[in-house]
């Protein structure tokens, strides 16, 4: 049976979290295993809402170096940057040529940030699902891993590949999403109502895999609780709930476990152990990061190799899709 094709990618925006983590490249991290994994830095996502150019090209850079330092292995998978294969764009625009602009209008992602951007809202960001598509469907992709909040546009994929695959021929594969059901939202530390996430203004709300170990006790002190002094898994506790799913996901021990270790136990010993547990977790990861950052060839290599593994097959998908639109 021929091996499952699996994509997924992140911008190259902010620092990494552990929401980031969990949600995504945790999962990333196992499943090397079980199929041809494609992980992306997709830097031409990034700029559908403005950015630094100097701090934008560190950042591609940093993110790469982030993923092999949390354990995605260059020689199982294919590590690429978005903007060096030029198929993605050129897809996505015969893709904008399929999409309906109701079916863009009534993707949450967008509808939140363009409300946060009142009205400076660019075309890019309107187009982002649909050049995420192109990312997806490019490689002929079964698989995207991916948190919660990117199913709406794992399915929109899956929408215009039918419409495509329906008006031209059968050119695309109609891929699926993957995601955790514990951790697939991991929320802030300030507002457990919102997702963790990197362009949140409140620092104090997330924490970076880059955070030093006293910035990490010093958030986890500050994280906000619940009312009364259970250590329970429950829908009326959601900040206690977020720091449980943390733990869990990063100790390894089932939330049930946690809940009986902490039964009777108050916050302060359960924050005290779980700060120590992200720290441990965290300072393998920020060595091989650091190692990584100083050895500057070895990373311009690992995506150099990523990038002709991306274009052989990228290559023959577009091919065919010329073939089938009629184009050149
Ligand atoms: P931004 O705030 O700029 O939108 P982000 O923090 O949401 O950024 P992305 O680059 O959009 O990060 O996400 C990368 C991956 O991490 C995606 O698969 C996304 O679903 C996942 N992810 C992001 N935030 C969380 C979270 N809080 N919980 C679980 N998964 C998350
Ligand atoms: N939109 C995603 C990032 C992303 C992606 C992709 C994820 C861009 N292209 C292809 C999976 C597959 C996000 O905001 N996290």
């Amino acid at each position: 049976m021929a091996q499952k094709r699996i994509f997924s990618g992140i911008k190259p925006t902010g620092r990494l979290h552990l929401g980031n983590y969990i949600g995504a490249i945790k999962q990333w991290v196992a499943m090397q295993n079980e199929g041809e994994c494609f992980f992306c830095i997709v830097d031409l996502h990034a700029i559908t809402v403005p950015q630094e150019p100097k701090i934008l090209k560190e950042k591609i850079r940093e993110l790469a170096a982030l993923y092999l330092a949390c354990g995605i292995d260059p020689e199982k998978s294919v590590i690429f940057v978005q903007s060096h294969n030029l198929d993605h764009p050129a897809l996505a625009w015969i893709l904008d040529c399929v999409a309906s602009m109701g079916q863009l209008g009534r993707m949450t992602q967008y509808k939140s940030k363009s409300e946060e951007l009142k009205g400076k809202v660019s075309v890019g960001l309107f187009n982002y699902p649909v050049l995420m598509a192109a990312d997806i469907l490019l490689y002929q992709t079964d698989l995207v891993p991916v948190g919660e909040d990117q199913i709406q546009h794992v399915e929109l994929t899956r929408d215009l590949a039918e419409r495509f695959n329906h008006r031209f021929g059968q050119i695309f594969k109609i891929p699926e999403h993957r995601i955790f059901k514990i951790g697939a939202r991991v929320m802030s530390l300030q507002h457990p109502e919102k997702k963790m996430s990197k362009s949140d203004d409140d620092p104090n709300g997330t924490i970076d895999l880059l955070d030093q170990p006293d910035e990490i006790r010093r958030k986890i002190k500050v994280a906000v609780t619940d009312s009364g002094r259970e250590i329970l898994f429950r829908e009326d506790k959601p900040a206690i709930s977020n720091l449980l799913t943390i733990y869990s996901h990063l100790s390894g021990k089932s939330v049930e476990e946690l809940e009986k270790k902490y039964q009777g136990k108050g916050y302060r010993e359960f924050k005290d152990d779980l700060a120590e547990v992200v720290v441990e977790f965290l300072r393998p990861i920020q060595q091989r990061y650091t190692q990584i950052r100083q050895e500057k060839k070895y990373l311009d290599q690992v995506l150099a190799t990523g990038l002709k593994k991306a274009q052989a097959i990228s290559r023959r998908t577009m091919n065919q899709v010329y073939q089938a639109v009629g184009l050149g």
